[in-house]
């Protein structure tokens, strides 16, 4: 397992701080996803053989925020 920390802006309320976390945990190999409103942070851990940071990414975006 790993971990890593994705910058996720245009959050501006718990709900989206929910929405971005329901759809990292909905991605196969997300074994936990925390995320902070301030400042906008996802913490994330994952297993790398299943799902990639560029996926989070790609899926944040999906979602109507933005990954860096
Ligand atoms: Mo609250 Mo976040 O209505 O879009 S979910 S601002």
């Amino acid at each position: 397992m790993e971990t890593t920390i994705l910058k996720v802006s245009g959050m501006s309320c718990g709900g989206c701080v929910k929405s971005v976390t329901n759809v990292l945990a909905a991605l196969p190999g997300v074994a936990k996803a925390e995320v902070i409103l301030q400042p906008g942070e996802a913490k994330v851990e994952f297993d790398p053989a299943q799902v990639t940071r560029d996926a989070m990414k790609q899926a944040i975006d999906d979602a109507g925020f933005e990954a860096s």
